[in-house]
């Protein structure tokens, strides 16, 4: 049996990865709803819908748990999804915002993401009821996701959009950024540099994986120790850049799935 993990497009990459570097037996079913992304900007009504669309086709694989793997469609679809199926459900708000209260020292927190994540209040709830005394700075970052979801992270463009979007977060006294999208990742190292050396950068992706192996373990069904996974990537978009991007990250031979 697989995980079942799912974004908007490529940003939940970045939660296979840390999957597979860290649980490297388990095999994945991954899908980016690429012909519809970006989710950001869309209604909590419409993000819910797709999400649901796509966990009715992952299930039809029997997996053993499915991952929301992307901040925008935790926030509009967490509760929705658990409700609805039998299999544990985990989202990525919560594991990076666990991540964020144990890492910060001055209780100053920042936190970056898609409009709808961030109009949610979902980090500001999920970060309040583990600690009511801290102070949140949020701010939407649209750009972003555009950008990585057309292959252009590496880019210097990618800096000039990175300075521009984080002006007002870099004169809060914070000492660690949450990236509230799992896009941002592929930003990290521009991200960085515009936030400087003091600001530590929290993925939810690392969170979201350690959580994952967590709940296998309680389950019993973490993946036996001589099985070789073989990995499933869907995509609903233009199968060429998905496929480009997924290498380059993940760097192995990823076969997509018609
Ligand atoms: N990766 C999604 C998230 O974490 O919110 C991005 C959503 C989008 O498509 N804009």
């Amino acid at each position: 049996q697989a995980i079942a993990i799912l974004d908007s497009g490529v940003g939940g990459l970045t939660v296979c990865k840390e999957v597979m570097r860290q649980l490297p037996r388990e095999k994945i079913i991954y899908f980016g709803d690429t012909a519809r992304a970006p989710y950001g900007p869309r209604s909590p009504e419409e993000v819910r819908l797709f999400t649901e669309q796509i966990v009715d086709y992952l299930i039809q694989f029997d997996p053993k748990m499915i991952v929301i793997a992307c901040n925008t469609a935790t926030a509009a679809a967490l509760d929705y999804i658990k409700a609805k199926v039998k299999i544990p459900v985990i989202g990525v708000i919560h594991p990076g915002s666990r991540a964020a209260i144990s890492a910060t020292k001055t209780g100053k927190v920042g936190v970056i993401g898609t409009i709808g994540t961030i109009c949610s209040g979902a980090y500001d709830k999920a970060l309040r009821e583990l600690n009511p005394q801290i102070e949140i700075v949020s701010e939407a970052c649209p750009d972003f996701v555009p950008l990585v979801e057309r292959g252009l992270y590496e880019n210097p463009e990618a800096l000039y959009v990175v300075q521009d979007s984080l002006r007002d977060m870099k004169e809060h006294p914070i000492d660690c950024l949450i990236l509230g999208c799992t896009h941002y990742p592929f930003l990290k190292q521009p991200i960085q540099q515009v936030m400087g050396p003091k600001v530590k950068l929290i993925s939810s992706a690392d969170e979201t994986a350690r959580e994952i192996s967590t709940v296998l373990h309680q389950r019993g069904c973490l993946a036996h120790r001589d099985e070789i996974p073989v990995h499933q990537f869907f995509c609903s978009g233009d199968p060429g850049i998905f496929r480009k991007i997924a290498r380059q990250w993940l760097g192995e031979q990823i076969e997509l799935t018609p």
